[in-house]
């Protein structure tokens, strides 16, 4: 009898987990509102100002503005190159070629010295970006290569997760990291970079998004969705891949977008 009792005193808190764990133990008012109010981004409104030609045969994983021309680099196993092209015309200016062993992914260029990411070959590439001079290779320990931008000082690239990472310039020393979060969650695959103006902008892997990142706070402050534009491509071009590269011309002030295998690049309009 007495272990009987003893039995029933231990398991009493067991039981009252269980009914907490399924509910029954719910001691807040009922509003009558079940799902919890989930915290929206906010969107930022835009429109398509302007489109430009793009060569379907790039598969975009880095995009920027040098002195006014587009530079940008491709992936996959010998394809992968560096090229510098009129936006308007789309003429190849300058190019080079990436052994095949390399998969090019984002570049930045700080203080006339251009570097260029690989997928998982551990190395950056620093080309001297008036002439696309090899200067250099750089190792690369930091997990795979994705994007790349820069805020004047450092370099800042992702490599899949929801981190961004600043690098030494020169060295690619790893300075320090910043995770991201969007409404409190980790914000995923963050991929083509380009920082604006104290933000930094990055399309998600996979999705529609540019999310706008606030790197003081390392918080998404507002997101675009350009489901339009995507489906506005895939429409015209049956061979799209996924958005990814933005660019910003700081000289003219707009902002640009392509992506994998993309026919265009869409400059869109909106407040910055
Ligand atoms: N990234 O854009 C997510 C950074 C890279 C995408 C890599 C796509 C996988 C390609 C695998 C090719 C193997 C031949
Ligand atoms: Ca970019």
């Amino acid at each position: 009898l007495i272990f009987g009792f003893m039995k029933k005193f231990l398991l009493a808190p067991v039981f009252v987990a269980f009914l907490a764990a399924v509910g029954c133990n719910n001691n807040k008012p009922d509003t009558g509102n079940s799902a919890p109010e989930t915290p929206k981004t906010p969107a930022i409104a835009y429109s398509v100002a302007n489109t430009y030609p793009h060569d379907t045969t790039f598969f975009t994983e880095g995009l920027e503005f040098y002195k006014g021309k587009l530079l940008e680099s491709t992936g996959n196993y010998g394809k992968s190159k560096l090229v510098q092209y009129n936006l308007v015309t789309g003429k190849v200016e300058r190019e080079v070629a990436l052994d095949a062993k390399y998969f090019g992914e984002g570049i930045t260029v700080l203080r006339d010295t251009l570097y260029q990411l690989t997928y998982r070959e551990g190395v950056v590439h620093v080309y001297d970006a008036k002439d696309f001079k090899k200067i250099k290779e750089l190792p690369y320990s930091n997990g795979e290569g994705w994007g790349l931008t820069h805020d004047s000082t450092f370099i800042i690239g992702n490599n899949s997760g929801n981190s961004l990472y600043y690098y030494q310039p020169g060295t690619f020393k790893l300075v320090k990291s910043l995770g991201i979060t969007e409404n409190g969650e980790p914000a995923v695959n963050l991929n083509e970079l380009e920082y604006i103006n104290g933000f930094i902008y990055a399309n998600q892997w996979q999705y529609n998004y540019i999310l706008k990142i606030d790197p003081a706070k390392g918080e998404v402050v507002a997101k675009m969705d350009l489901s339009p534009i995507v489906q506005q491509e895939k429409n015209q071009n049956p061979n799209a891949e996924v958005l990814n590269g933005i660019a910003y011309n700081p000289e003219t002030k707009k902002f640009y977008v392509t992506g994998k295998n993309w026919s265009k690049i869409y400059e869109l309009q909106f407040n910055l």
